[in-house]
């Protein structure tokens, strides 16, 4: 049993350390490959092309949490997304630090600091601001658990609709009762036929007049013109995105200089090089004896 390891070099120094403590088979780079047949295991955020040079390959695990860059496995390779702890915090600060820039109006003082403007908004108690969380795995629970422990009114959202943590959970054929309270919307959604192009202007329509989004899903679920049409008729107030399409967004794309619009560049986490190893680990240690492999996507629904 071997890993092929294909990612960042900084991370590939730390993972070669923690795979020699464990006495695990660890290759550098496709370059260091001698023998393709001893390759089980492939670490890497997109893989080469032609997967089938290794006859032997059980499971490709991705780097980060998502997947939706993954091609299609070849039949009877299992697909891992890194389980991290620090992932999920990670994700979750920035959710909590986003939702609280857009609960206290702080693109707006960001704006009228730009000009020296001394000018007081109201300010609006967390437990009177509703928050709707789209996604309820374990970075929303985490996100939820933690607004909810500020004093914000917390749903959720998810296709099963399944109660979690003793929260209000919508179910997909919910969605518009879901949007309808919600006045401060996260999205933390993986990317799925379902939810690509998901967050457009009938979308934004069933939000509260005014409502604030926080986007940490991806990309390709906001209908960007849709947000600049929702903002400029004040459905939208104001927005925060860790996530654009395309990545990088164009340095002349209008939402730059939009001071509506609040935008990172998808650094909402990134995975800890010893964690992302001990996932790796993991996998290895199921494979071996059989187990369920740890972080497996299922592969129909995409995440
Ligand atoms: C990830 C991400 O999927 O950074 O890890 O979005």
């Amino acid at each position: 049993m071997a890993l092929l390891f294909m990612s960042l070099a900084e991370r590939g120094a730390v993972w070669a350390r923690v795979f020699e403590q464990a006495n695990e088979r660890f290759i550098l780079g496709e370059d260091a490959v001698t023998d393709p047949a001893e390759v089980t295991h492939l670490a890497c955020w997109q893989p080469p092309a032609d997967l089938t040079v290794y006859p032997n390959l059980q499971a490709v695990i991705s780097v980060g949490a998502g997947v939706d860059q993954m091609p299609a496995m070849p039949p009877g390779v299992t697909l891992s997304r890194t389980i991290a702890p620090g992932i999920e915090e990670m994700v979750r600060d920035w959710v909590v630090m986003a939702s609280l820039m857009l609960h206290r109006d702080m693109p707006q003082y960001l704006e009228q600091a730009g000009r020296g403007e001394w000018s007081a908004k109201g300010v609006t108690l967390a437990r009177k601001r509703r928050v709707g969380i789209m996604g309820m795995g374990r970075i929303g629970r985490l996100a939820a658990a933690s607004l909810s422990a500020m004093g914000f009114n917390v749903v959720g959202y998810s296709r099963s609709g399944t109660p979690v943590d003793g929260l209000n959970v919508f179910g997909a054929d919910q969605l518009g009762d879901f949007l309808a309270q919600s006045d401060l919307l996260v999205c933390l959604l993986p990317l799925t036929p379902q939810t690509e192009g998901m967050m457009d202007a009938a979308f934004f329509a069933q939000l509260p007049q005014g409502a604030l989004l926080v986007h940490a899903g991806r990309g390709k679920q906001l209908d960007m013109a849709a947000l600049r049409t929702a903002l400029d008729a004040g459905q939208i107030g104001a927005a925060m995105l860790d996530v654009t399409e395309p990545e990088p967004l164009p340095n002349d794309h209008w939402a730059w200089s939009d001071p509506r619009v609040v935008i990172t560049p998808h650094v909402g986490s990134s995975t800890d090089h010893e964690e992302g190893a001990r996932h790796a680990l993991a996998v290895l240690a199921a494979s071996r004896s059989g187990l369920p492999i740890p972080g497996e996507v299922d592969q129909q629904r995409g995440y």
